[in-house]
């Protein structure tokens, strides 16, 4: 149900770089003036900053409002992804928070999110960079009918529905690297971290992870990952307001979770080839077991990359680096 303070902030937000009249705000809304005064106050209580001037009106300050749960749940239009939000503006890593909050009982669909994290990881218990807050660190917490081996899937999947939206507002061209990595040109952009707690047959809970990075500068990142990451905004040359960002990430990928959930995996398997970074082309391919370079050929049925080896035969590689 979209709410007349919902209405409010929507309408704020389109005029973002201009002001709106309490007299035009009331008439588009339905309510008297004063409903209109008071609703600005609890906005600013909860965080956003609002210019008013007696004869121009309203107008939403800094489009980087605070970030907090009560801002990142006002207008969010899902049924129940990111409709409890845990939130902290400084953890350890938001996966630690998520996986305590889910053996608490935490609904399908409750997040968490932070503004820095101080030991923010990736997979095997690599770092991921995270003290600042310039980018969207979070976990998700889902309960899905699911067995282990499937689990693999949520993160192809997950990448799919992050490069949809992700093009679709920035209108940057943004691919998937096998499994778990965004890049734009030849940088990455965004890592997503699958964990779950599972028994031999069934998974009780999955704890999806990424780490968005937004405005970041240059500057933000050390010297060790500098060369081989970007934001969004050095790739577009402006400065994005995260909550709208996370937002439109938790609608679509609310929307695009039922898809996959009635069509089953080769729906994404489908559009996962067409982002596929480096497809058709030679990578180096570390295993745990051996090392060679390899021409990616596509994913399985089950998400399992599958490539051609040395000889000009398929592998079906289930844990891998790439490089290039
Ligand atoms: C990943 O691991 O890419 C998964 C990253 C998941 C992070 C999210 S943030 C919210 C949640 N809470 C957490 O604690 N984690 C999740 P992996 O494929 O192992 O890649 C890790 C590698 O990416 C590092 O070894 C660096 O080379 C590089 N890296 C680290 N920080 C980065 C950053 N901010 N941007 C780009 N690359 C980065």
């Amino acid at each position: 149900k979209v709410t007349t303070r919902d209405q409010l902030i929507k309408l704020l937000m389109e005029h973002e770089h201009e002001y709106i009249s309490g007299q035009a705000l009331s008439e588009r809304l339905h309510i008297s003036r004063t409903a209109i005064w008071k609703h600005m106050k609890e906005l600013e209580k909860d965080g956003y900053h609002i210019e008013a001037y007696p004869k121009k009106g309203y107008r939403i300050a800094s489009p980087n409002h605070r970030f907090n749960a009560s801002t990142i749940k006002w207008g969010l239009q899902t049924k129940w992804l990111g409709q409890t939000v845990v939130f902290e503006e400084v953890v350890d890593s938001t996966q630690d928070v998520a996986h305590k909050t889910a053996q608490k009982g935490a609904e399908h669909g409750t997040i968490v999110v932070t503004d820095k994290q101080l030991k923010g990881r990736g997979r095997r218990n690599r770092i991921w960079a995270s003290d600042h807050a310039e980018g969207l660190w979070l976990s998700m917490i889902l309960r899905p009918e699911l067995s282990p081996f499937e689990a693999s899937q949520f993160t192809l999947f997950t990448a799919v529905s992050l490069v949809e939206t992700l093009q679709k507002l920035t209108g940057l061209t943004i691919h998937i690297k096998w499994p778990n990595d965004l890049y734009i040109r030849n940088r990455k952009v965004c890592g997503i971290l699958t964990e779950m707690q599972a028994e031999l047959e069934s998974v009780n809970y999955i704890i999806i992870g990424f780490g968005l990075n937004v405005n970041q500068t240059e500057d933000h990142f050390t010297d060790a990952i500098r060369e081989r990451s970007t934001s969004l905004s050095l790739e577009s040359n402006r400065t994005w307001d995260r909550i709208q960002l996370l937002q439109a990430i938790l609608e679509d990928f609310e929307t695009n979770y039922y898809k996959y959930q009635q069509e089953g995996f080769s729906y994404i398997r489908k559009k996962w080839l067409h982002y596929a970074y480096k497809l058709g082309e030679e990578v180096k391919i570390i295993t745990p077991h051996r090392s060679f370079f390899g021409i990616i050929d596509g994913i399985s049925a089950d998400g399992a990359l599958i490539v051609l080896n040395e000889n000009g035969e398929k592998e079906v590689i289930y844990s891998a680096e790439i490089h290039w």
